[in-house]
């Protein structure tokens, strides 16, 4: 609705420059080549995410967005095999993989990256019922982590890591996970540039553009409409964003702007972030915060691009109009 993301009249003709130039550079230029993919998780970025900067270091050429992660369950010869892809909802169950590298053995050698070794993610394929969890590998290459899928549907899964022998650095492979049970896909929430999560109540800040380096602000308010400043570190960061878009979960590399102790980056509250966005179109975003010992997530809806696309038909599934 007008809650959308817009950028304003001025900033409009600007976005749909870029989105026009975007489209002839990949008109001319080859689809999906991406010379010098920055993956959050290489050894530059952690560098990057060390100085306040942020923007103008990025060694990544400009005006060429990276191409989403995620969307493959293969990538540069490694491939992320589950156990099992059919699990049922609402179980705990103990969700095991392995990452297959390029000579078809478990991968077991990794370089952290915001702390930790692997990042999963796991999402509805309508964007609901979101987890960000930090599995266990074993001696053997097998990574396992107790999960529970809330609700039915198809889930996706992200494996976030960088292979500890591989100078191209981190990426990120996604599969399909069947969650057995009766199945209700939610519509997207609408675009808003608040959240509330048990209380905090979240603002999203700054411009979105297709194309271009974007600095997102986000603000946490407590319950008394307080700014919070006592964020708590959480893996290195003051918090930590997911970003994918609707109707290919296109999982985008997000950098925190700072991070705690380089005396610059404050506790809140304000939360600074810089990303790409590949192309036009709609987003969720995940923003995890830890405040007084808990980690919870903000979500929001985010469009890109001044499009005139109803709210409720650019999620891409469009669910209340394909209900049996
Ligand atoms: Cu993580």
């Amino acid at each position: 609705m007008n809650t959308a993301i817009r950028v304003g009249a001025f900033g409009a003709g600007i976005t749909l420059a870029f989105g026009a130039a975007f489209g002839v550079g990949r008109l001319v230029g080859p689809v999906g080549s991406d010379p010098e993919p920055t993956h959050h998780g290489s050894p530059a970025d952690d560098s990057e995410a060390g100085g306040a900067g942020g923007a103008g270091e990025r060694a990544e050429p400009a005006g060429e967005p990276e191409t989403p992660g995620g969307l493959g369950i293969s990538e540069r010869g490694y491939t992320l095999a589950p156990d099992r892809t059919r699990l049922p909802a609402g179980e705990p169950t103990d969700f095991t993989f392995r990452i297959l590298g390029p000579d078809g053995a478990p991968l077991t050698g990794y370089t952290e990256s915001h702390e930790k070794e692997l990042h999963l993610i796991v999402v509805n394929r309508d964007l609901s019922g979101f987890q960000h969890v930090h599995p266990e590998l074993d001696a053997d290459g097998t990574w396992s982590v107790p999960l529970t899928f809330e609700q039915a549907g198809d889930h996706r899964v992200f494996a976030d890591f960088t292979p500890s022998d591989d100078p191209a650095g981190g990426l990120t492979l996604g599969a399909d996970i069947a969650v057995t049970g009766p199945y209700e896909p939610r519509p997207l929430p609408a675009a808003e540039r608040t959240a509330v999560v048990d209380g905090y109540t979240v603002t999203l800040d700054g411009e979105i553009e297709a194309g271009v380096e974007n600095e997102l602000r986000l603000r946490v308010a407590d319950q008394n409409g307080e700014p919070v400043t006592d964020l708590e570190p959480y893996l290195g960061a003051y918090g930590h964003l997911v970003a994918l878009r609707a109707g290919d979960l296109g999982y985008l590399h997000v950098h925190p702007g700072g991070e705690p102790g380089d005396g610059v980056t404050q506790a809140g509250p304000g939360i600074t972030f810089h990303t790409r966005v590949p192309s036009a179109g709609t987003y969720r975003l995940y923003l995890d915060f830890q405040h007084r010992g808990e980690v919870r997530t903000a979500e929001f809806t985010v469009r890109v691009d001044g499009s005139d696309v109803p709210d409720d038909a650019d999620a891409g599934d469009a669910p209340d109009d394909h209900q049996h």
